[in-house]
């Protein structure tokens, strides 16, 4: 080995020793997922082999020296039966464990706990519920499963850990989610594995995966003092919103109390279930769907508040249980001049108009 050069030497030692196939399994799901890749992988193989040894014993077996005369065969209807069953019964099984695993992976269990993460030319920032931010790194415990929402301030990017074979687009203009539950603790890789631009390839970072203990340490020693809903709040107040959205039986727009995971009769008679994207939409474009009972006057606030501005007011409409925290918030707001004679006595009942609790 002495006459390779040490740089190269180093080099091939550190590769061949870190070497790996495969990423390691540590989520439950990467098992499962597995077996179907390792199955689809040993079919082709078999398949393979098939062809490639009829090809080659035929061309050896009916060369023109063999058979200078070409005999026809006119078709063998258990022989094309058999080669059509066999494979479609194989095909179909790929289809059906697949479409399985589809449904398992993009279908988040409703106990999830939820992180937000924002990717951007060239980096993920991610934000926890707590008001934890990070920046190329996720911290999430083990033996809970955890759902991400997922946007981009830009272009598109893909959000990819191939340790949990959790693979999903970051769109624009659109949140997406995916969810896993990693089993065990260590340290995995991050990627976008979407080209995104000139710096695409630094778009990586760690996952952190931690046992429940330590990670609970780890939240209460990375707050930044004020949780997302907290946050949010404050948007709230400060953006006005308060001034239709105050719950009052006169007020312009419907109380945001209670409005998550509910379901809305709009204006053209259409249902729908508040969700986080249902949110942001309404936040961002809200006359796209306007809710049965008011008027199309709430102004668009796009191009005003930034992703993370965004998921912080979800975040507090998601955690609004009660019309008494909304005036909470309008009492530390400027009100619009003559608004203040329409506040209503305490213990009004809520406008809940067009609304159907699930
Ligand atoms: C000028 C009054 C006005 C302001 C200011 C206003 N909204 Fe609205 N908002 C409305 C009205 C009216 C509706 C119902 C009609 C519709 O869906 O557009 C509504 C609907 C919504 C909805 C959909 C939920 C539902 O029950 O219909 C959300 C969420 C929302 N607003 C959030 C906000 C937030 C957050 C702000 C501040 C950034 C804000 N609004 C500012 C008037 C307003
Ligand atoms: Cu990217």
């Amino acid at each position: 080995m002495n006459h390779i050069s040490p740089v190269i030497y180093q080099f091939l030692v550190k590769r061949l020793t870190d070497f790996r196939l495969f990423p390691p399994e540590a989520s439950k799901i990467a098992p499962q997922m597995d077996a179907l890749f390792f199955f689809i992988l040993l079919v082709s193989l078999v398949g393979l082999t098939a062809v490639v040894l009829l090809v080659a014993s035929f061309s050896i077996l009916y060369n023109r020296q063999r058979h200078p005369v070409a005999v026809q065969v006119e078709g063998s209807t258990l022989l094309e039966a058999t080669w059509t069953i066999i494979p479609l019964g194989l095909f179909l099984m790929m289809f059906v464990w697949g479409a399985l695993i589809y449904f398992r992976v993009y279908t988040p269990p409703p106990n999830a706990m939820n992180i937000y993460v924002v990717g951007k030319q060239w980096m993920w920032k991610v934000e926890h519920s707590g008001g934890q931010h990070e920046i190329n790194a996720l911290h999430v415990p083990t033996g809970r499963a955890v759902q991400l929402t997922l946007i981009s301030e830009d272009v598109f990017h893909s959000f990819s850990i191939p340790a949990f074979r959790v693979k999903r687009e970051v769109i624009p203009g659109r949140y997406t989610t995916v969810w896993f539950e990693a089993t065990t603790p260590g340290t995995y890789h991050l990627f976008c594995s979407q080209y995104c631009g000139t710096n695409h390839s630094q778009m990586t970072g760690d996952v952190l995966v931690m046992t429940p203990e330590d990670y609970r340490k780890w939240l209460a020693g990375s707050t930044s003092g004020a949780s997302l809903a907290q946050n949010g709040e404050r948007l709230f107040a400060s953006l006005s919103c308060a001034a239709c959205h105050n719950a009052r039986p006169d007020a312009r727009g419907p109380s945001l109390a209670n409005v998550y995971g509910s379901r809305l009769t709009l204006a053209n008679g259409q249902f729908i279930t508040v969700d986080e994207a249902y949110l942001r939409q309404a936040i961002l474009n809200p006359s796209q769907h306007v809710t049965q009972g008011y008027a199309p006057i709430m102004p668009t606030y796009q191009g005003q508040i930034s992703e993370e501005g965004v998921i912080a007011l979800v975040e507090f409409i998601k955690h609004l249980d009660s019309d008494y925290r909304i005036q909470q918030t309008l009492n530390t707001t400027d009100l619009p001049p003559g608004s203040e004679e329409k506040a209503a006595p305490a213990g009004q009942a809520p406008a809940t108009q067009g609304r159907v609790k699930k």
